[in-house]
């Protein structure tokens, strides 16, 4: 499972696979173009693996797609609200637009933002994680942060099929689908579906 395309300056790339010998795969990768170089990214993770989880993600695909221009809290909650029939997923959003990330996260699906410094060094930043399940446990207040994306930075998305330290070997200079590719292929753990969503600041669009 693999995607690739722009997003105003934000060159994105998915790589995923389902649980090995299983079919169906309950993590979802959605890019949105909402025009003007803005746009949504998100990972969902479905609870569990294989069909049920699978019905759960593609539920919450839909709704994210059907209520694009809504703000990043009311997006979640409407998740919440068409997934209470389901098993329920986590689900990270990350809303690009104007040079900023804003993102919030209900569960364990993991988004950093990784930004090269000056002196050549690395700043990691995560999306705050409330706890609980979108679709089943709401939690009472969601956690929601802003902050600057520049050109050359690396927004990365893993569900928690992606394990270890998959940052560490990450060339910034790559293009965003290798380097999700590359997560993918070396940090998938055997016993769960994963799934990688990067997206790299690529500078003035074209
Ligand atoms: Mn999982």
């Amino acid at each position: 499972m693999r995607d690739r395309g722009r997003l105003g300056p934000l060159e994105w790339a998915t790589a995923g696979r389902p649980f090995p010998g299983e079919e169906a795969c309950g993590d979802r990768a959605v890019v949105i173009d909402s025009g003007a170089g803005t746009g949504l990214l998100a990972v969902i993770d479905g609870l569990g693996h294989g069909p049920a989880a699978a019905v759960a993600a593609d539920l919450a695909a839909e709704t994210i797609a059907d209520n694009r221009g809504e703000p990043l809290a009311a997006l979640m909650l409407l998740c919440h609200q068409s997934l209470t029939e389901t098993r329920g997923a986590a689900i990270t959003l990350a809303a690009y637009a104007d040079g900023a990330v804003q993102w919030a996260g209900v569960g364990n699906v993991t988004a950093t933002l990784v930004a090269s410094t000056a002196n050549g060094s690395r700043s990691v930043s995560s999306a705050p994680l409330s706890s609980g399940v979108v679709g089943y446990l709401y939690p009472q207040t969601l956690q929601q942060m802003t902050l600057p994306m520049h050109t050359g930075d690396l927004l990365v998305l893993v569900s928690d099929g992606i394990v270890g330290d998959y940052l560490d070997q990450v060339d910034l200079a790559k293009p965003a689908e290798v380097i999700a590719a590359e997560i993918l292929r070396r940090c998938a753990k055997p016993t769960d579906d994963a799934m990688v969503l990067t997206a790299r600041h690529r500078g003035a669009v074209v």
